[in-house]
Formats: structure tokens, sequence, C-alpha cells
């Protein structure tokens, strides 16, 4: 991609309604143009990173068996008033009506309808386990948006929805979202601290939360310092609570290993039972024929949550630093003097060299050199290629590792090398 043509409207000036790190950043990269309270348009360069978390979503549910559809961001509120939750969700929901009149809603999240879908065709216990999933809009009217992206009204969740036929089956697909979830939050260069939670709106009697830690994140967090170290199977089974729930009293773990910080939500999910199900008479016969109401639960990611959240844990006073799994370009090439032949024959062979194989950002721009360094790190791609008049009459290039800041001399032919024989086996060895 040419900078010269590549919508990023970048700014040094930090915008006077931004609180965080994040919401700062991504407003000087030109990730997001605010539309109105909570509500966000997306830009090129937050897509890309957004595209990325969304692929690394999709793989690992295929890994379990979770099967992608979409669901509708407008319902009808009967399913609704069906389950008993039209009211009790109150005024996070944002009420529509049709030119007939007819009473809609924006989803805020989509049990009723995965219940819905799930009802119309599976009447079997042969049908079951299934689970959906879905990475859609949901709108919540929160009465505090705020901090940008990270607590918005309009906002992108990953959602999914399972149906078993008893207890030890929706035990066994938890635990499975479970794990998938830790092992999703780390390939996204994160270290996910899961705490037992309330299950709210959602209703039922199991439910954890995926924390990350944060030092601008809105909970409070106790967790035992194994957690940060501890293989995926025992995490489920390590201590740690928010706030609300923390007794000093209670607490097992011993004062030296007992840390305490903020997090962000990035992600929830929920055992729930048959709340669903029951009310929305949504049941199979069983192998003798009998009415069974399947076991439900309902998995959330913060998707759009996510970019802010990755931001937040990973950046300097320069800019972003982005994780190589999300970064939304390989590296950014930066040509310092475009008027230079040298200069400009090293970069385009280096930009056609890569195409195909490195996803490049090229800044082939007429601005200074002052402007092309502050822009790329600012907008944070894990290394730069940096080519100037005073080096390429020698052959030479800079490298620099956006993260360490660590600036190496490399010939021509090696940084190309280096780069070329990256290897994308699915080992990555
Ligand atoms: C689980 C999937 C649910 O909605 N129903 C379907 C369940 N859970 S949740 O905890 O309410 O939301 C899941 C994740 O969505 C993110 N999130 C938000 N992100 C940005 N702005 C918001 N206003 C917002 N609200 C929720 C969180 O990451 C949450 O964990």
């Amino acid at each position: 991609m040419l900078f010269s043509n590549f919508f990023a409207p970048t700014s040094k000036d930090v915008p006077a309604n931004a609180e965080i790190a994040s919401h700062v950043l991504m407003l000087r990269s030109g990730m997001i143009s605010q539309t109105a309270s909570g509500i966000y348009c997306w830009l090129p360069l937050a897509v890309r990173v957004m595209e990325k978390i969304e692929k690394i979503i999709c793989e690992e549910q295929d890994r379990i068996g979770a099967q992608k559809v979409y669901f509708t961001t407008v319902q009808p509120v009967s399913l609704w008033i069906e389950s008993g939750r039209y009211d009790s969700y109150g005024k996070e929901m944002l009420r529509l009506k049709d030119r007939k009149d007819n009473d809609f809603l924006y989803s805020p999240t989509n049990e009723e309808q995965a219940t819905d879908v799930f009802r119309k065709y599976v009447k079997s216990y042969r049908g079951l386990p299934v689970m959906f999933y879905q990475i859609h809009w949901k709108f919540r009217d929160e009465i505090r948006p705020r901090f940008g992206v990270m607590r918005g009204r309009e906002f992108l969740m990953k959602d999914g929805y399972s149906f078993d036929i008893d207890f030890a089956g929706a035990k066994k697909t938890y635990d499975a979202v479970f794990r998938s979830y830790v092992r999703t939050f780390r390939r996204l260069g994160l270290t996910p601290i899961p705490v037992q939670a309330d299950s709210g709106a959602m209703g039922g009697n199991m439910s954890h939360e995926f924390q990350i830690l944060a030092a601008t994140g809105e909970s409070t967090l106790y967790y035992d310092k194994k957690l940060l170290t501890t293989s995926d199977d025992e995490l489920m089974t390590i201590f740690a609570a928010t706030d609300e729930k923390f007794d000093h009293k209670t607490c097992q773990v011993s004062e030296k290993d007992l840390m305490s910080s903020k997090g962000i939500e990035v992600g929830h999910i929920f055992y729930f039972g048959t709340k669903y199900s029951k009310s929305m008479g949504a049941f199979v016969l069983n192998k003798n024929g009998e009415k069974i109401y399947p076991e439900m639960g309902s998995y959330g990611i913060g998707v759009s949550r996510l970019v802010a959240a990755i931001i937040e844990s990973s950046h300097d006073d320069r800019g972003i630093i982005w994780p190589e799994s999300v970064a939304p370009f390989d590296l950014t090439l930066l040509n310092l003097h475009p008027r230079d032949d040298r200069c400009t024959i090293a970069a385009e062979k280096i930009y056609e060299t890569f195409c195909g194989h490195q996803e490049v950002l090229y800044d082939n721009r007429d601005v200074s050199v002052g402007e092309k360094l502050a822009d790329a790190d600012l907008m944070g791609m894990p290394w730069q290629i940096i080519i100037g008049s005073s080096n390429i009459g020698d052959g030479l290039v800079e490298l620099k590792n956006r993260k360490t800041k660590e600036i190496v001399k490399m010939s021509l032919e090696n940084v190309i090398g280096k780069f070329m024989s990256k290897c994308y086996c699915p080992q990555n060895c």
C-alpha cells in the first residue's frame, strides 16, 4: 500500500476529549472518526487490525466446532417478550418501529434469536451438541459511553451460543470455549486473567470474565500471581476476583502471591442452563421420545474493544506498538528522500519484492523526514525499513524494531533476505 494513497488522517495534536492512551492514539493515527457519543466510523488502519483479530477468533472457533452465522442486527420484539427480557433489559435497548408501526430493537445480544433458529430446525437429540457464533455489530445505549471504542454504544462483538443435551455436555462445551478464549487472547499478544463473574443480564449460574491487565482498566482485580505463568488447564482453578466479590478475610492466597491491578474486560462467557430453551419452547426429543430442553451457554468477545485494549497494553510515548499477529501491516517502508533517485530505486525494489509476501505500507510521500519518522512510530508497525541519502550511497538501509527501538544498518540484499526467508508455515518455525 502506498502511503500517498492510504486514507490515514494522522495528527500531531492530542485530542481534547480523549482521556486514555488508546483513545488518543486511535484518533491521532486516523483509525476512528467519531459520529456521535459512543458511535465511531472505523477507518482503513483500524479495519485492517479488526480483520486480523477476527481471523484469529474464527480460526479458534473453528477448532472447537463452532459454526459461523450472521444473526440480524434488527430483531422483532416478540422474541424478547417470549424470553421475558423485553422489559427487564431496560434503557440500554435501542427500540425501533418500522413503517407499519411494528416494534423492533437493535440487537444488544442474540440469545433469543439463536434459540429461535435452533428451535425451528433441531427437533432430535441427534442434532446436539451445536454451537453458532457470529461477529456482528451490537448497540447498547450505555449510560456513560467513554474512552472511545472501549465503552461504545455501537460495538463489534463475537457472540457464540451453544446447545447441549445435558449439564455434563454443557460443562464440556463451556470448558472448551474457556480454553479456546485463552488461546485466542494469547495469540493476540495478550495475557488473559479469567475471573469468576456474575451473569447479570444474561442469567444463569456459571460465568467467567476474561480481563487483561492495564492501568486504565475499569475493573479492579485481585489474583494469585501464578495466573501469569500457569498452564492453560490450571487457569480455571487459580484464584482471581473483581473488587466487588473480593473479601480479604476469606481469601486463601498468601499475601506475597496476591496481586492487585486494574483490568479491561475483553471477554465474558456464561452457562445459563435451560433459561431460554424453556421460556421459548425450544425442545428436542431424546432417545426415548421424551421432551428435553437443551442446556445453553453464550460466549462473548469485545472485538472492537480489543483493538483499544491491545493498544492500552502495548504503546509508548511515541505511539502504538502492534503485536505482529494483529499489525495492520508487517512493516513500514520509509523513503526519507524520495527526490533522491538512489533512495527511490532501493525503496521500490523492496516494495516490489515484498509484494505478495509481506504487507508493506510504503511511505512514498513528499513530506519532511520528521513527519515520516513520527507517523511510522505513531502507527506502530512492528518493523520499519528506513532508506535515506546518507546510507544508501554505501548500499545500506536501517532496520528498526518498533518495540525494542533497536536500529541496525544492513545491506539492501540482507534486509530483503531477512523478510523473504520468514517462514509462514502453520508451525511458525
Ligand atoms: C455473551 C455473548 C454478552 O453479551 N451475550 C452474547 C453475552 N456478554 S457481555 O459481557 O455483555 O458482552 C461481551 C463482551 O462485549 C464487550 N462489550 C463492549 N465493548 C465495547 N463497548 C461496549 N459498550 C461493550 N459492552 C460489552 C466486552 O468485551 C464484553 O466482555
